[in-house]
């Protein structure tokens, strides 16, 4: 479907003509069609944002702090520059120099259920409320689900629509996976503001939203970027107050490296002792600085059947987990999000929370964790068992 597959017409053009005429050559999209198809694909808000964007050079200069400051910690592709030494992600047109525009969608995956922060049972783990998804099979039974599947196929079919009405014209489809600042470019696209907590916020929808983009050769008709939503989050210093780990260390600006679903889902191997505390019983991911912001609070219930929420996920008992098996394990999380993190991160990541729940029950489990070979990739598996049989004040002399 897409036009660099099928060297046309297209490709001879920037060589014949001027930039501008060759996007006169391409038909202007209608905004308001565009946002309608994203929305019959099953999206909750879309908009298409003309490109150069005006807040890019802003947004550049963002990620460059944050790249200089070491934020980026083992998510090296955050980093990655091009020949001229610019940050690839940093601005749209360095990927996608054909690019004039791009589709931001959005999906919400609010639920019913519990928050992070409401009382739970002290053996209750927390995953986070993005990777409880599941899709509703028509026998009615369920399958785990992942966002950057169930987005993408969405965004496929907007493409494919507008490769049927407009023919060919070069294009790109990307949940997370792209070199793209999704929530700069959300933000401009008027999808709501970037709350102090580092997350798009929606005025209607809140926080608990995934995001996507379609990357366009096409212009928008008018050439008119829409407008965007004013910063509501005022003097409310919540998320900031409520991060256990310091990791919002000023409004709108996070050293991921501190940030516990950094700590549980993208770092490999030991987790530095200084954080393990803050970490409280996330096993996965952390909702924390969301849960406790009021915009999320009247948001609506997200009415989506690839997006259910599974409730066994929800205050998991943590030897539930410490129980799984490498198979169960898989079985338990095959399309799921948590797969990413990999079965001796999860077990990692579960002493921890154990270290941090007192409950002495859990002494055995980690205790046999030491009895167990180390394999070549332990993962800092072992460290964080001493960690959590020190907390728990039951570390043996040979320990
Ligand atoms: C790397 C990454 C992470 C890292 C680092 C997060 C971070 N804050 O940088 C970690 C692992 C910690 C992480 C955590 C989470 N992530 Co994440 N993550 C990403 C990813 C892949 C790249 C983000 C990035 O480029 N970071 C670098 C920093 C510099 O960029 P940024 O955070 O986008 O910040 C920009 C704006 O905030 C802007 N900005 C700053 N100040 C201001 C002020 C104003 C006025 C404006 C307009 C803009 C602005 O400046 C920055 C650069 O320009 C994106 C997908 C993508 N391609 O964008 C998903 C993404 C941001 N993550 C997402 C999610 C869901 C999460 C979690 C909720 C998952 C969880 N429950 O555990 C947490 C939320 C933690 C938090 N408070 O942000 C969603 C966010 C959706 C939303 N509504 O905001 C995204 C968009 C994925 C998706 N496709 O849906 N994530
Ligand atoms: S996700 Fe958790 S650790 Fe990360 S900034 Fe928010 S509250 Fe802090
Ligand atoms: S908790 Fe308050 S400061 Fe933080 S993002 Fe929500 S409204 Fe903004």
């Amino acid at each position: 479907m897409r036009a660099e597959k099928e060297p046309a017409q297209r490709e001879l053009l920037p060589h014949i003509l001027t930039q501008q005429q060759a996007d006169a050559a391409l038909q202007p999209l209608d905004a308001g069609q565009v946002r309608q198809l994203a929305l019959e694909a099953g999206f909750t808000e879309a908009s298409l944002l003309p490109l150069p964007m005006e807040q890019g050079a802003v947004a550049d200069a963002r990620l460059e702090k944050f790249v200089a400051a070491g934020f980026t910690g083992q998510m090296e592709y955050l980093a990655r520059r091009d020949e001229q030494g610019r940050l690839v992600r940093g601005r749209l047109e360095r990927p996608f120099p054909w690019a004039r525009s791009v589709l931001l969608c959005m999906a919400s995956y609010h639920g019913a259920a519990p928050r992070s922060v409401d009382a739970a049972d002290a053996g209750a783990g927390w995953i986070a409320r993005y990777a409880w998804t599941a899709r509703l099979e028509p026998d009615g039974s369920r399958r785990a689900s992942d966002y950057h599947k169930v987005l993408l196929k969405r965004l496929r079919s907007v493409e494919s629509a507008l490769h049927a009405e407009l023919g060919q014209f070069q294009s790109r489809a990307y949940v997370d996976t792209g070199p793209i600042l999704e929530r700069a470019a959300a933000a401009a696209a008027g999808l709501g503001w970037v709350g102090k907590n580092t997350c798009l916020i929606h005025p209607r929808h809140g926080s608990y939203t995934f995001l996507a983009a379609l990357v366009l050769e096409l212009p928008v008709a008018g050439g008119q970027a829409p407008l965007t939503v004013p910063d509501r989050c005022g003097s409310c210093t919540r998320c900031l107050d409520a991060c256990p780990t310091g990791a919002l260390i000023a409004p709108r600006q996070m050293d991921a490296t501190r940030c516990i679903a950094y700590l549980t889902i993208e770092h490999r191997g030991i987790i530095p002792p200084e954080l393990a505390a803050g970490m409280g019983r996330q096993v996965f991911g952390c909702d924390i600085c969301q849960d406790v912001c009021p915009w999320n609070r009247k948001a609506p219930v997200a009415q989506d059947t690839q997006l259910e929420t599974r409730s066994e996920l929800v205050n998991p008992q943590l030897e539930w987990l410490a129980g799984l098996g490498q198979a169960e394990f898989e079985a338990l999380f095959n399309g799921s999000p948590v797969r990413r993190t990999g079965y001796r991160a999860l077990l990692r990541n579960v002493a921890i929370a154990m270290g941090n729940s007192g409950l002495g029950r859990y002494v055995p489990w980690l205790r046999a964790q030491l009895q167990e070979p180390a394999p070549e990739q332990d993962g800092g598996l072992q460290q964080a068992v001493r960690w959590a049989l020190s907390r728990l004040g039951a570390v043996r002399e040979d320990g």
